[in-house]
Formats: C-alpha cells, sequence, structure tokens
C-alpha cells in the first residue's frame, strides 16, 4: 500500500477498524475499498455536468 501510493504520488488515509482475528481477510477489506474508491474517483459523473471528481477539474 504504501509502495502503491508514493508511485501514484497519493495520499492514502486508511483506517483498520476491528477485523477480529483474521487479518487477512480485514486486509482484503481494505484493498477492495480503495479499489472501489479509484473507480468511484476516475468515473465521469453526468452529475457533476461530466466533470471528473476532482478540485483541480481534471485526472494527470
Ligand atoms: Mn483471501
Amino acid at each position: 500500500m504504501e509502495s502503491f501510493a508514493h508511485n501514484c504520488g497519493a495520499t492514502l488515509h486508511l483506517t483498520l477498524k476491528g477485523g477480529g482475528s483474521d487479518l487477512h481477510t480485514a486486509l482484503e477489506a481494505v484493498f477492495k475499498a480503495l479499489a472501489l474508491a479509484l473507480d468511484q474517483a476516475t468515473q465521469v459523473d453526468a452529475r457533476r455536468g461530466g466533470k471528473v471528481p476532482s478540485t483541480k477539474g481534471i485526472i494527470d
């Protein structure tokens, strides 16, 4: 996760709450959540007038 953040120039804030004794399953949820967030962040949203959800208005 650290390598991903460094190589894509992103800042990630991850908080793992709970997860019980199964760290493997908990971390799978973390990676899946990141994947869903990245997918959402790179979609053009028709409700925003066809703009990407970025404060810069572009995705580099
Ligand atoms: Mn598994």
